[in-house]
């Protein structure tokens, strides 16, 4: 029943920041998945005795990818693969399952935040014995692999049903579907307070959680309506469907409108969330007021002794170099450690691996711990959750008194979208060239301290990245420069800006920042190079 199938390489299946992420329509031609999942099992080798976890967060062509990905594993002689009921996995959710059961790797089938259906994105995570994406060495090794790669191996079955819990058997491989929110939701009551939370709810607490339309869905209304005693209907969007139903499935300010329009009125429960199609990112709002990331992170670093799972102390935090400095304030505090990496979860692994670190975030809305090797959207909500039930304080509170006590970084993201690859290339070489000129230069009243590339060398393998360009002033604000790694065409420019001040704490971040978005735009000559006058995207 194995067959070996003779095929040629496509030139594009280089991992990006989290996988590889294509259009759908890429991911459709002929053997294109074949090729690239035969290339990681052959970088992988020797198979035998080898088991993964599979699933994805039901976007389109999910069920397609699944099918080919469980035939070609048999194929290659992978021992056992454990499979999420209906192909169903979130990306922490799948994290959770390699850690807890030593499990080899595996795959996530998800474009993440990127757009679902036949004209959106389609991707692959595919995570190794850490329980996080594969680093960067590993993923090359792959990309050069399919350069090169003529056959593919596949066993000639029909599909397997996946709504059959249990096991059943291909091609001499195992296969066991398994539910796929039990295991996350008790690693969850092992962490927080649930009963804290419970009360808080029994009280009357409201909650609106935005699952999108994508996989959080059944894992938010078991753990926030079933278990912690929401009120039926907290969760909406709540059922995964194969284009998300035309929402972008990325909680943020511009595409969770439904939740900002209702958070912002007088109808507004007292605390909103969002995940994002994998269910490893998350938005945190409350009544009329947003949290941002960078924020959320600092907060949640500053009060770990109030969740179970973290009171007796914690080893240090870990940001992107793009998010704000506000996590670094609390980490000296704490005098714990601290490090800054490249965008991307996977810089974070050793980190967490090797003790160095329990928590860590990235300014994207992704906010996750050592419990996993992935961000998490669901764990940063409860952990709010259980923030707000041990203090009896609002969002807005909480946040307001961490700036009190830290001052505040105004922080905001501003893509740029849809440039050509050229025109973006050039733009951030020619700026890396002309950084140095920039040292101990003056805008207005902003002095340059340091202009340099984001270069991060890991403690723990001694690999060493350069990632984005960043120029550091006298005060305290920052510009960071860098080009996404998870778009499916053209190049999109992200401009990161922060701005500290412990005076002023109540100003519009758009007009805490209008001078530093004056001069990063000009130094890097946006809108000339560009033709946009404007971001696409603000965040
Ligand atoms: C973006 C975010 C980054 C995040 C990555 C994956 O990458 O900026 O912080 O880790 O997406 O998130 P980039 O290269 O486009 O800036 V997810 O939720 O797609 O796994
Ligand atoms: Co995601």
């Amino acid at each position: 029943m194995i067959q070996t199938i003779q095929t040629t390489p496509y030139a594009d299946q280089k991992m990006g920041t989290a996988g590889l992420r294509k259009k759908s329509k890429v991911v459709m031609q002929k053997y294109y998945i074949e090729n690239f999942v035969q290339s990681i099992f052959d970088v992988i080798g020797n198979l035998k005795g080898k088991t993964y976890v599979l699933g994805g967060d039901g976007r389109f062509y999910n069920d397609i990818a699944i099918q080919k990905i469980i035939k070609m594993a048999a194929a290659n002689g992978v021992s056992k693969l454990v499979i999420g009921q209906n192909g169903f996995l979130s990306t922490p959710a799948s994290s959770n399952i390699i850690l807890k059961n030593k499990l080899d790797g595996g795959f996530v089938l998800s474009a993440s935040h990127n757009p679902g259906g036949e004209n959106g994105d389609f991707g692959i995570k595919y995570a190794n014995q850490s329980g996080g994406q594969c680093p960067s060495s590993t993923s090359e090794e792959i990309y050069k692999h399919t350069l090169n790669i003529k056959e593919f191996k596949i066993c000639d079955a029909p599909d397997i049903d996946l709504s059959k819990l249990g096991h059943q058997e291909l091609c001499g491989m195992e296969i066991e579907i398994i539910d796929p929110v039990i295991d996350y939701v008790k690693m969850m009551e092992d962490i927080f307070d649930f009963n804290a939370i419970k009360q808080l709810f029994a009280k009357g607490f409201t909650m609106r959680f935005d699952a999108m339309n994508a996989v959080t869905g059944p894992y938010a209304q078991r753990i926030f309506e079933d278990i912690l005693g929401a009120n039926k209907g907290s969760v909406v969007n709540a059922i995964p469907l194969p284009d998300f139903g035309g929402l972008h499935p990325d909680p943020n300010l511009l595409y969770a409108k439904e939740l900002i329009n209702l958070m912002f009125s007088d109808q507004s429960p007292d605390f909103g969330a969002a995940n994002d199609g994998d269910g490893d990112r998350n938005m945190i709002l409350g009544h009329n007021f947003f949290v941002t990331p960078s924020d959320s992170l600092a907060i949640l670093t500053d009060n770990y002794k109030l969740i179970p799972a973290y009171k007796n102390g914690i080893f240090g935090v870990a940001k992107s170099a793009a998010t704000s400095t506000a996590v670094g304030r609390v980490a000296k505090a704490h005098n714990i450690g601290y490090y800054e990496v490249p965008t991307g979860w996977k810089y974070f692994v050793n980190l967490m691996d090797s003790n160095r670190i329990t928590f860590c975030g990235e300014e994207s809305f992704g906010t996750g711990s050592s419990h996993i090797r992935e961000k998490d959207g669901i764990w940063a909500v409860l952990f709010w959750l259980n923030i707000i039930a041990a203090t009896g304080k609002s969002v807005e509170q909480i946040t307001r008194e961490h700036w009190q006590k830290y001052g505040r970084s105004y922080y905001m993201r501003f893509d740029f979208e849809g440039i050509s690859t050229d025109v973006a290339d050039k733009l951030m070489a020619d700026l890396e060239a002309k950084l140095p000129s920039l040292n101990g230069k003056s805008f207005e009243n902003y002095h340059i301290s340091n202009a340099a590339p984001f270069i991060y060398n890991d403690p723990v393998d001694h690999s060493s990245t350069k990632n984005g360009l960043i120029i550091k002033f006298a005060d305290g604000s920052r510009i960071v420069y860098r080009l996404s790694g998870t778009g499916s065409s053209g190049a999109t420019l992200r401009v990161y800006l922060e701005k500290y001040d412990t005076k002023n704490l109540n100003g519009d971040p758009l007009k805490m920042l209008e001078n530093i978005l004056e001069i990063a735009l000009n130094i890097a000559e946006v809108q000339t190079r560009t033709g946009k006058q404007h971001a696409d995207v603000i965040t």
